[in-house]
């Protein structure tokens, strides 16, 4: 049973069916798949990640409309997969799974509806920005205007001519911010902390292009390897190692912002203090265009409060808008919650991670047999492709599942041991990556500790294709030798 419909779910989806597979179950708790791209539906919403590498290995499109795909593409491109690989009978959609517990043999899991349903395996494909981050703005309640985040977007609000005031400069108010501006008669952007903006072009791939990439599937494939062997494995080393790698990406992110803000005055406010790489590296075509308009205002003085015309910011300034757009992000560190997830002798998900989160190498949990998570805790999320993560991922839970499926083992969970010694090697690592160097984001939890895998995405499917038997608890089938 998987839970979750979004790209991981889905991926996981057809590596069942891919290999045999016919009894399982998607649940998902929205009334489509995609997840992210189901949920977002905000203006400007693209993917950071080139097309061509934001896409299945084994289901490579070679329509792309762009080099980065905006939001509605990407959704297309799941709801695609999903049709031509069949999944759609497995699909349980607009169904929320509240709890899931282990009987010792199996996954007792229990749906809003009170429904109770059973599996052998549980993947947990729930995301990771799934739970969005509303801020407690004082007088938030009292504007007059309409007020939503950027993940459950008012499409039916029409904001041409109209004041908007955009809360947050992440990769997502970056986006809004860009798209808005000429549109809206007035964009203010309110930005708490500053971000490193990136720089990149969206062309549109020409017919010949696409033709080309049509009659040879070699072409898609060669774009894909040959992103991730170059720009997105090359930018994975700059994070995680220090040396000329990281030297260069962060001399090429300072020039994009000196070359690209002509007045200084708003170069230096929105140019951050610390290194670039630290938080998410923003890619945008349009943010620096956007910001240097008439129309557009970037206020760093901070919110004061919310009044019933708009927000009065620190410096005592009231700005009147109609529309308040929430870019402020998502609790990262909500993987499954608010399922109740209960594992061996009762044990729950909040008890196991009263600490945080923990995940053996993203995958597994110690304590909670037969139990996968799909972007679990401290993956190399930085400015990767989720969905490559999401592939190296399914491939380790097939093999378990493979041996399951064979009789070899009929229960399986990383054990305690090898969990805190991935740990400790994780939290000494932590140091040496980009993360460390004076920043705070959703990279980081609340005490400030990295929350990303700190070693390559190229180590990550090393590690992942070749699992030891020596770091799981194996229940093997009664009266085999070994049990
Ligand atoms: O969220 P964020 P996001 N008052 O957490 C600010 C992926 N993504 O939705 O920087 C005022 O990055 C907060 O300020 P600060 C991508 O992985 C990808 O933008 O914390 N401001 C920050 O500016 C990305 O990293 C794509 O000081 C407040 C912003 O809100 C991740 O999603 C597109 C505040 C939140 O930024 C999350 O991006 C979109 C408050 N009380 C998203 N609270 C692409 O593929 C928070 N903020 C391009």
């Amino acid at each position: 049973m998987i839970i979750g419909a979004g790209i991981s779910g889905i991926g996981m989806a057809c590596a069942l069916k891919t290999q045999g597979f016919g009894d399982f179950k998607v649940y998902e708790k929205a009334t489509g798949v995609g997840g992210t791209w189901h949920h977002n539906r905000y203006p400007g919403l693209a993917c950071d990640v080139p097309s061509r590498f934001y896409q299945y290995s084994f289901d490579l499109n070679p329509g792309w409309d762009r080099l980065f795909a905006p939001g509605n593409e990407i959704r297309s491109y799941v709801e695609g997969v999903v049709e031509r690989h069949g999944i759609e009978p497995h699909l349980e959609l607009g169904t929320e799974i509240t709890d899931a517990r282990w009987d010792g043999g199996r996954w007792r899991v229990t749906c809003g509806d009170g429904t109770v349903d059973e599996a052998d395996v549980l993947v947990c494909a729930t995301g990771v920005l799934h739970r969005p981050h509303v801020p407690d703005l004082p007088g938030l309640e009292t504007f007059a205007g309409s007020t939503f985040h950027s993940s459950r977007w008012n499409e039916g609000e029409e904001l041409t001519g109209k004041r908007v005031a955009v809360i947050g400069t992440g990769s997502t108010g970056v986006q809004i911010t860009g798209a808005l501006a000429g549109v809206a008669a007035r964009v203010t952007v309110f930005q708490r902390s500053r971000h490193w903006v990136m720089f990149a072009p969206n062309p549109r791939y020409t017919r010949l292009g696409k033709g080309l990439a049509r009659r040879f599937p070699a072409l898609g494939r060669l774009g894909y390897h040959g992103y991730r062997a170059t720009l997105f494995d090359f930018l994975s080393q700059a994070t995680v190692i220090r040396g000329p790698r990281r030297r260069i990406s962060q001399a090429v992110v300072r020039a994009n912002h000196r070359l690209l803000i002509r007045d200084s005055g708003l170069r230096e406010r929105v140019t951050p203090e610390y290194p670039p790489l630290c938080k998410r590296l923003i890619v945008s075509p349009t943010w620096f265009r956007a910001i240097q308009r008439p129309d557009v205002e970037v206020v760093d003085t901070g919110i004061e409060r919310v009044v019933p015309e708009g927000i009065v910011d620190r410096a005592g300034r009231l700005h009147e808008v109609d529309v308040i757009a929430l870019a402020t992000g998502f609790d990262a560190q909500a993987f499954m919650r608010p399922m109740s997830i209960s594992g061996e002798d009762g044990v729950t998900l909040e008890e196991a991670w009263r600490n945080g989160p923990r995940a053996f190498r993203t995958v597994g949990l110690p304590g909670f047999p037969n139990l996968f998570t799909l972007q679990g805790p401290h993956g190399p999320a930085g400015n990767y492709s989720l969905l490559s993560l999401a592939e190296t991922q399914i491939a380790f839970v097939m093999r378990w599942i493979d041996r399951i499926r064979a009789g070899e083992v009929v229960a399986v969970a990383p054990t305690q041991a090898a969990t805190d010694a991935y740990y400790e090697e994780l939290r000494a690592q932590a140091p040496e990556t980009v993360w460390s160097e004076g920043c705070r984001s959703w990279y980081h939890d609340p005490d400030g500790r990295v929350e990303l895998w700190p070693w390559t995405a190229r180590h990550f499917r090393e590690l992942l294709s070749r699992p030891s038997d020596g770091n799981f608890d194996i229940t093997p089938p009664p009266g085999s030798a070994c049990g």
